[in-house]
């Protein structure tokens, strides 16, 4: 198995380049478009204090605009291209361990040892215990004489994903996402990604650079939105997340954004403060807004497997999880993560990542997803 996998290593990435034109516009451009804002001061740090009221809070009014982005030229459309194709192309690391081996075993006699096999090669992609589950049906399926058990097993891992849950639409102005979730899992990316597809839809989006924390954060995700003309909110470095997310909901409302999406500061699941940290921000955003967030996006880094069972208990203690979004889904052979998720922790995968271009965020679609893990070319 190591070897296949170590043959595999070929990344369909596409390259992030040219962040194109930057253009500082006009304050009176700033209502009708995208702008930046420098949130100079911070929220108090004590507990008591983060209940604190909107009085506390300086007059989003005085905010300084600092900048201002004009969204890059239209960006070149990508090609219409179907889910499955994609989802075929995204998970060829992880249909390279299944589908060759499933063609062995389903090719020759399902006996006993075939079907410890099609475990062991189930428990190896990360679709964890439900292996064992997925197996004995097969069995079964097989004495009563089933001939496709390839479409048995289909069959049972499309029921395992249950229904397709796509993203909310926004009802509420703003629209407030939440995204959270451990460092480096692709919570940044995913937002650029994720505004650049409404941007598209004809609404007006906002990012807040709520990372206050990594150097460098806020600089990443204004370049995410630059490029697709969302407008930025940031606060200064160490600043409270909280005051940033605050401004931003003040300015989103002042400015009819539709949406508006709050990066975070990557931060483990076991690490109190930090997660007391995200729940000062939730309630912060609820002062405001009773009803939002509207969306809790777990980012989760599939290349990690079944460790991301963990990280979405110990974030669904925190905030209200409504969804998950697998990002690298392209460069892991462990895409049976998926499985676990929906089966064991009842949140639905909403979008994957298939890689670092713009355009590669889809909605999850279980059909395709499971022929794109054991199909051996795509089925139109
Ligand atoms: N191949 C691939 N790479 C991805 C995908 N999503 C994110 N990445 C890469 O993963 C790395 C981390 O992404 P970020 O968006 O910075 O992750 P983050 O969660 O914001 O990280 P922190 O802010 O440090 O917590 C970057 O190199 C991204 O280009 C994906 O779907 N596929
Ligand atoms: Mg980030």
């Amino acid at each position: 198995m190591e070897s296949l996998i170590a043959l595999l290593q070929a990344n369909s990435v596409e390259a992030m380049v040219g962040l194109g034109l930057l253009a500082v516009a006009s304050w009176a451009f700033l209502k009708k478009s995208s702008s930046t804002l420098k949130v100079k001061d911070q929220l108090p740090q004590s507990s008591e204090q983060s209940e604190s009221s909107a009085h506390d809070i300086e007059d989003p009014e005085k905010l300084d605009v600092v900048e201002e982005a004009k969204a890059e030229e239209p960006l070149v459309e990508a090609k219409k291209e179907s889910d499955r194709s994609i989802f075929f192309r995204g998970l060829q690391k992880s249909r390279a361990l299944i589908s060759s081996s499933l063609t062995a075993i389903f090719g020759g006699k399902i006996d006993a040892e075939a079907l410890e096999q099609l475990e062991e090669l189930l428990i190896y992609a990360d679709v964890g215990d439900l292996s064992f589950e997925i197996v004995e049906r097969l069995g079964k399926a097989s004495k009563q004489g089933e001939q496709d058990l390839k479409g048995v097993l289909k069959e049972r891992l499309i029921d395992l994903l249950g229904e397709d849950e796509p993203l909310r639409p926004p009802s509420h102005s703003p629209h407030v996402i939440l995204v959270v979730g451990v460092n480096g899992s692709g919570k940044t990316t995913t937002i650029g990604k994720l505004a650049h597809r409404y941007q598209k839809e004809g609404k007006r989006v906002m990012v807040a650079a709520g990372d206050t924390f990594r150097a460098g954060a806020a600089e990443q995700l204004k370049v995410w939105a630059e490029r697709s003309g969302a407008a930025f909110v940031e606060g200064e470095e160490n600043a409270d997340p909280s005051s940033v997310v605050y401004r931003a909901i003040d300015k989103a409302r002042s400015t009819g954004v539709d949406v508006l999406i709050c990066d975070t500061a990557g931060r483990l699941q076991a690490n109190q403060p930090l997660m007391d940290e995200l729940r000062k921000m939730v309630r912060v955003i609820q002062k405001q807004l009773p009803e939002a967030p509207h969306e809790g996006l777990l980012v989760l880094d599939s290349t990690i497997g079944q460790n991301a069972l963990f990280q979405a208990e110990g974030f669904g203690a925190t905030v209200e999880l409504s969804g998950v979004v697998l990002t690298k889904l392209d460069g892991t052979a462990k895409g049976g993560v998926v499985f676990s998720i929906r089966k064991r922790l009842g949140i639905p995968v909403k979008m994957v990542g298939l890689g670092e271009g713009i355009e590669d965020l889809r909605d999850f679609n279980g059909a395709a997803f499971v022929d794109a893990l054991i199909e051996d070319s795509p089925i139109e």
